[in-house]
């Protein structure tokens, strides 16, 4: 065994690892580790629930040989729990400035965590050891019952929860920096089971974290027994279609506000006539105060629960832009309708020429005008 000096030499780096019942193993893998990562500034943390087969009494016994091993006992309420109380613990606690989350049964090799290191040391927020990367792997002897719902909770997490590009979503494998873990506010996390790792990578994705993938190859483990129950399974079915859900929050509170905008728009240019204004200057004054309340609805509920980057004045002039931009577009839609449909009805076509510039203006206010801190437009 060869020791690793990686270019995340300079950060602090914890290794979270969730135990329950892991006796026969956790000896052998803090030992492994210990001696592939020599830098006094790595600790490792092991988040044991009370394991009835004396787990956290062995960490306890090694800690006292190695002072960089630290123990988190508690109450068993699922991995995701477990995972939660330990990153809390690394970063609040230990001062880590990256942790690696790693299975204590050696699935993970050990020695793969040097280059998920070395990805958050060079270009990423996030390295998640993947065993569906080009050159990844699962162990042969897995059934095809095992691999079937591997693949298909895979599917499940990038089609319903929304994870873009990402090949090994449920991995439990990964490298990552406590900035990124900051920003995605992962407190709130509500996933007790294994679809942590969904809930943890989409908050991380949506908060603007850089994710990239290192292919590994997972072992099915030789010692102890899995912990993968029904309830498991189940869990992770509601809480991607939940995930998936509030995809879609936004959509539809920005189409209320934007109906809302519209009542306003006719309500303030029926008002300005009677007020006897000339109707040539009624309109877009009601365009534009319809224009306003829209973008500040849309910034302070619509899009109110995201870190948005840039000063309000700026958001409030793209989306000034925007909308008169899409209202022309609107108009040039409608036009050409109207010419190519003659005999159409006007309301149709005008229905028609709504529906893919909405589409336009939201994703547009999405990716640029309310877009989070950090995410690149
Ligand atoms: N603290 C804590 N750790 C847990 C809990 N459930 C599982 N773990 C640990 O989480 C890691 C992954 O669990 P495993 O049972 O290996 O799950 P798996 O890798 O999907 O399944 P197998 O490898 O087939 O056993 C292991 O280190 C377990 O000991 C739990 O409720 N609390
Ligand atoms: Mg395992």
């Amino acid at each position: 065994m060869t020791s690793v000096v990686t270019a995340a030499a300079g950060l602090r780096i914890c290794f979270v690892i969730p135990t329950y019942d892991e006796a026969p193993n956790i000896e052998p893998l803090l030992r492994h580790l210990a001696h592939l990562h020599p830098s006094p500034e790595t600790a490792f943390l092991i988040v044991d629930d009370n394991s009835p087969d004396g787990t956290a009494g062995l960490v306890r016994k090694f800690s006292s040989q190695e002072p960089r091993v630290h123990l988190l006992e508690g109450e068993r309420q699922g991995l995701g729990s477990a995972y939660l109380r330990g990153i809390t613990y690394a970063m609040d606690v230990l001062g880590a400035d990256a942790v690696v989350q790693m299975d204590a049964d050696f699935s993970h090799d050990p020695s793969d965590a040097g280059r998920l290191l070395e990805r958050i040391a060079v270009d990423a927020d996030v390295a998640v050891g993947s065993r569906y990367a080009p050159g990844g792997a699962v162990d042969p002897h897995w059934g095809r019952g095992r691999r079937w719902l591997s693949r298909w909770g895979n599917r499940g997490a990038r089609w319903i929860a929304g994870l873009r590009g990402i090949r090994d979503c449920t991995s439990g494998f990964k490298a990552i920096r406590t900035t990124a873990l900051k920003c995605a506010g992962i407190q709130d996390i509500r996933a007790q089971g294994y679809v942590f790792q969904v809930a943890l990578l989409h908050r991380l994705q949506t908060t603007g974290a850089r994710i990239v993938e290192e292919s590994i190859y997972f072992r099915d483990r030789e010692r102890g027994q899995t912990k993968l129950g029904a309830k498991d399974t189940l869990e992770f079915l509601l809480q991607i279609c939940r995930l998936g859900a509030a995809q879609y929050r936004n959509v539809w509170k920005f189409g209320l506000t934007g109906s809302v905008a519209a009542a306003v728009n006719l309500g303030s240019f029926y008002y300005l006539l009677e007020l006897g204004l000339n109707k040539y200057l009624a309109s877009p004054i009601a365009v534009e105060i319809s224009i306003i309340l829209n973008f500040l609805i849309n910034n302070h509920w619509t899009f109110g629960d995201r870190r948005l980057a840039g000063p309000r004045r700026v958001r409030g002039l793209k989306f000034n832009f925007i909308a008169l931009l899409t209202l022309a577009l609107n108009y040039a839609i409608f036009v050409t309708l109207s010419l190519l449909f003659v005999e159409a009805s006007p309301l149709l076509l005008q229905a028609c020429a709504i529906a893919p510039v909405a589409a336009v203006n939201y994703l547009v206010h999405f990716h640029w005008t309310f877009r989070e801190a950090g995410e690149r437009f």
